[in-house]
């Protein structure tokens, strides 16, 4: 597999964070320096037109968009168990989570910290930033992870989210108990440590 990263990139820390969850030990890496522009260069816009990173190219198949890379990855590798089964009704609650984390709470979340003018609740996708953080506290009923006691790859996207989130003091998350206990039980991972957190 080809990883196309910036390690300081914060959406190449969460493929590395799942990288590290499922033992991938067969990449070359690539770094793409985004402090020179190397992602707006010609040989990279032939692999990703976005000019984005975090890419993979895995069996010759090229794969975009942090969420897709952690969910196409988690089933390519099934051994360790970070995606539930295509029979198993507990993939779309996953599925729902890790598309959430991306669609909804990404964005709510950059428009917020950016003080973008808040748009009408109907034409959002995501209603509204207080909406999203109430929709994450329910996804964590009964928990102690989106699956219930089962850890997967929908908690290393929304958790390394949700830690990158509060770890610049976004609003409302430190007063949310459910919140900040998850994102704490996500950091305490080992493979977090190895990868998110250096
Ligand atoms: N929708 C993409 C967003 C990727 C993204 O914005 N990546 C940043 C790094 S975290 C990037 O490549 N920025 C460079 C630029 O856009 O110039 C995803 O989820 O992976």
């Amino acid at each position: 597999m080809k990883f196309y990263s910036f390690p300081p990139s914060p959406n190449v820390r969460k493929v590395n964070a799942v990288i590290a969850h499922l033992a991938i030990a067969d990449i070359e890496h690539r770094i793409v320096n985004l402090a020179k522009g190397e992602h707006k260069r010609p040989e990279f816009l032939a692999i990703n037109p976005m000019g984005k990173l975090p890419t993979i190219v895995h069996r010759g198949v090229t794969v975009t968009e942090t969420a897709a890379i952690i969910g196409y990855l988690a089933d390519a590798f099934p051994a360790a168990g970070l995606a539930p089964a295509l029979d198993d009704p507990a993939r779309g609650t996953w599925f729902r989570w890790l598309v959430f984390g991306a669609s909804a709470f990404e964005p709510a979340l950059l428009d917020t910290m950016m003080k973008r003018p808040e748009a009408q609740r109907a034409s959002v996708g995501y209603g509204s930033y207080d909406d999203v953080l109430g929709a994450l506290e329910t996804m964590l009923e009964p928990g102690p992870w989106i699956l219930g006691e089962r850890f997967s790859a929908a908690d290393v996207y929304v958790g390394a989210e949700l830690a990158w989130a509060a770890s610049f003091g976004a609003p409302g998350i430190a007063e949310r108990p459910k919140l900040t206990g998850y994102i704490e039980r996500a950091k305490a991972r080992p493979a977090y440590q190895r990868t998110i957190s250096a």
